[in-house]
């Protein structure tokens, strides 16, 4: 058995968060929860179609996914969500929807000069030379949480570490 919660990752693009999430994922099914992962491939292919990348579409993909992360999570699954996330109002909406205990924030931290450098879809690229608008950390904000149950150095650990200590969390927090 386990606790029903939603981890929630939050973190700039290309900072690992779906990587990372996906390896928590698997250990998790390993241990034999229940979960689900909810991140942008799912949601805005399908549900979150009709949304851009303006802040107030932003606002309403955060505030759609947290209802259907709630939802699942009434259900009595271990629900991880990864998005970009950017605003702390938000992500303290998501918190709001939920039990108290029952989100746990991660916030995936790595320089905004790693994840540019990086660029493995050549976002950062065509957002530089004004291709793309409104990208996150170029000309839209990113706010980092204040006090998140856990923040993840992207830069200092490999991505299958940072979920070994996502997962020692879960154990000291009696969610699994
Ligand atoms: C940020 C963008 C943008 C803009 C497309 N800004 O690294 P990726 O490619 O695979 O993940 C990013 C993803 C971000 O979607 P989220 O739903 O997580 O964003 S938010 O929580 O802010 O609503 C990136 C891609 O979509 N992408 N355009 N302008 N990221």
């Amino acid at each position: 058995g386990h606790k029903a919660c939603l981890l929630w990752f939050t973190g700039l693009s290309g900072s690992g968060k779906s990587t990372i999430a996906d390896l928590v994922e698997k250990q998790l099914h390993a241990m034999g929860h229940h979960t689900y992962l909810l991140d942008g491939d799912n949601l805005r292919h399908g549900l979150n179609r009709d949304l851009g990348f303006t802040d107030e579409d932003r606002v309403e993909n955060i505030r759609r996914v947290g209802e259907v992360g709630s939802l699942f999570v009434d259900a009595g699954l271990i629900v991880l969500a990864a998005f970009i996330s950017p605003f702390k109002a938000d992500r303290a909406m998501v918190r709001e929807m939920l039990d108290p205990g029952e989100m746990v924030e991660i916030f995936v931290d790595a320089p905004l000069a790693v994840c540019e450098q990086r660029d493995s879809k050549g976002l950062y690229r065509k957002a530089r030379a004004g291709q793309l608008q409104h990208f996150t950390g170029v000309d839209s904000p990113y706010e980092p949480p204040e006090s998140p149950e856990l923040r993840l150095d992207a830069q200092a650990s490999s991505p299958m570490a940072l979920a070994d200590s996502v997962v020692t969390l879960l154990r000291m927090k009696g969610i699994i």
